[in-house]
């Protein structure tokens, strides 16, 4: 392990000969909020670490949806970082739920308060990752031929940065403009005011867009397949007042947030369901819902959760309102999930989504009734009618979970592939390790807390626990860690148990790594740590507190 120099600057990570191989102790993929966070994690523990990414410049998933309307839905300040205490008093957010901007400029901000950026690579695309056992590290290769060593790999991709664009006929012959909402145009701004614009998808990122672009557009037609449950997010600016509450109460923030299952600031109602009257109930679901972000979904009885009835009451409460803001009954209904309870999907939370509809310009098409067939040169055409459009905005989504994973050919022991063993859904152990793939660190990726709850406090937790991990195998020499076939086998059956019986088990949709444009993903899988972030927390620590059970290390 290699010292940073007295500059601050790694000596092995000054740019190579050609054909050379770059030799580092680590390397990051991804830097993103994971990525920034193992980065800084690494080069504390005094190795030589560096960080490689596509995009020029950090930010990941706030790098590249900018998207009009992209925003948190969570609390602004509770998805900053928590583990400093200068960030945290220097960086102030100016809305409850920021905007995209705002966010990418935190990141920039943390990126350059702690001096990373000179420890970053961007527009480096890792095309292959191999174990090389006879050396124990691992060998990548980038876009256009670079060549880079390390002994750790730290894959911090993110779950949703593999987008999809729809598999539909004709896609390459429209020839308006056209983009995934992830591969929204950074070069230049676009015009849509007046124009005629196709929106195909309702998830988190459709219902942004579609909110956002309905008052400016000349004509918006909304293709959706299914509904989401949305509800109100009633963002505001944080008043100076506000600001000064937050700035004081970082620990009760965050303890509150350690304490609930998701990491958020919203904590179940320590209540059943079936204690309680009917009025009762509406008196407080009137409440939440009249609430800023999430309590309006996680802020519940827990039977809503897990038992038909209570869920299905709910849900009939949240599809009245949806009756009472939408002005034409066909279109309100037509609004309305049909196929899953209030939450059994990931619910986006909105701004004005379902008044965009009473717009005289805005049209929803039920792209389930009448399937879209193809793409035109000038438009869509479905089982039923032609439409033009000037612009085609796909919101379709993420081949979540693994896709990022699966788009760089990993190999590890034997030449076994990651995709390979991925292909019927993620196989880990402890959601950051797969037998097979020696010291390959998973982060916040597939079999974690990390989607199932606020990403930052989770993506904390994992990314301590792998310095701690790094930091112990350096104190004992070992240089090569492994999970066990055995702990992965029964780390997988703990996740398919904990998918039983909740509502997300049955649901199509990225919770399930469930993706209709990717091949054998049309099908549910078990890609998430549903047990809630406390117990994953606490699993993480039992491991590193039994020696790291569960592990070969050599
Ligand atoms: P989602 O939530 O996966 O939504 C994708 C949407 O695109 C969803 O409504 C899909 O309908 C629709 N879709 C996908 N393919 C097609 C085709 N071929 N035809 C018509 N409609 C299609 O992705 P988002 O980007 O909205 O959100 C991802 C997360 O990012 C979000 O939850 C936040 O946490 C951040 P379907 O439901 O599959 O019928």
């Amino acid at each position: 392990m290699r010292r940073r120099s007295e500059q601050g600057v790694c000596a092995m990570s000054e740019p190579s000969q050609p054909g050379a191989v770059e030799q580092h102790d680590a390397i990051v993929i991804g830097t993103g909020m994971t990525g920034v966070y193992m980065l800084h994690r690494l080069l504390e523990l005094g190795l030589d670490a560096t960080a490689l990414d596509t995009a020029e410049g950090p930010g990941g998933t706030w790098y590249w949806n900018r998207y009009p309307g992209a925003r948190f839905d969570s609390e602004s300040w509770s998805y900053g970082y928590s583990f400093s205490k200068e960030i945290l008093d220097e960086w102030s957010w100016s809305e409850h739920f920021a905007a995209q901007p705002e966010t990418l400029r935190y990141v920039e901000f943390v990126v350059d308060k702690l001096g990373l950026r000179e420890h970053m690579q961007f527009g480096c695309k890792v095309e292959s990752a191999r174990w090389h056992e006879d050396e124990q590290r691992w060998h990548l290769v980038l876009e256009g031929g670079r060549r880079l060593s390390a002994r750790f790999v730290f894959g911090a991709l993110g779950v949703l940065s593999a987008a999809t664009p729809p598999r539909i006929e004709g896609r390459d012959d429209f020839e308006g403009e056209a983009f995934h909402t992830y591969y929204w145009p950074k070069d230049h701004e676009v015009e849509l005011e007046g124009r005629k614009v196709a929106v195909i998808g309702t998830g988190a990122t459709g219902v942004q867009v579609i909110q956002t672009i309905a008052p400016v557009v000349g004509e918006l037609v909304v293709f959706q397949r299914r509904p989401n449950w949305c509800a109100p997010l009633h963002n505001s600016p944080i008043t100076d007042e506000e600001q000064a509450e937050i700035k004081s109460s970082w620990s009760e923030i965050f303890g509150r947030m350690a304490e609930t299952h998701g990491s958020f600031v919203h904590g179940v109602i320590p209540k059943s369901y079936h204690e309680t009257t009917r009025e009762e109930r509406l008196a407080t679901w009137e409440e939440n819902y009249a609430k800023p972000g999430f309590g309006v979904w996680f802020t519940n009885y827990p039977e809503v959760f897990f038992e038909a009835e209570p869920n299905r009451e709910y849900s009939e409460f949240i599809a009245d309102k949806i009756r009472g803001r939408v002005n034409d009954p066909e279109t309100a209904e037509k609004l309305i999930p049909r196929d899953h309870g209030f939450g059994g999907q990931r619910v986006p939370l909105e701004t004005h989504y379902y008044e965009a509809y009473n717009l005289p310009h805005v049209r929803l098409v039920d792209a389930s009734a009448t399937p879209i067939e193809r793409i035109t040169k000038t438009g869509i055409e479905t089982t039923e009618e032609r439409f033009d459009f000037d612009v085609i905005i796909y919101a379709t989504g993420f081949d979540s979970f693994t896709g990022a994973y699966d788009r760089i050919d990993i190999r590890g022991v034997d030449g076994l592939r990651l995709a390979d063993k991925w292909k019927d859904g993620p196989v880990t152990y402890l959601g950051t390790h797969v037998s097979g793939f020696p010291n390959l660190f998973v982060l916040a990726g597939p079999q974690s807390a990390s989607a199932a709850s606020n990403f930052p406090p989770s993506i904390e937790a994992c990314v301590d626990w792998a310095t701690r991990f790094v930091a112990f195998a350096a104190e004992r020499g070992v240089s090569r860690i492994e999970a066990s076939e055995a702990a992965e086998a029964q780390w997988v059956a703990d996740i398919e148990t904990a998918y039983e019986g909740t509502m997300f088990a049955k649901a199509k949709s990225w919770f399930t790594g469930y993706n209709s444009n990717v091949d054998g993903h049309d099908k549910l899988r078990h890609v998430m740590f549903l047990a809630g972030a406390p117990a994953y927390r606490a699993r993480l620590a039992e491991v590193a507190e039994h020696g790291y059970e569960g592990f070969e290390l050599g």
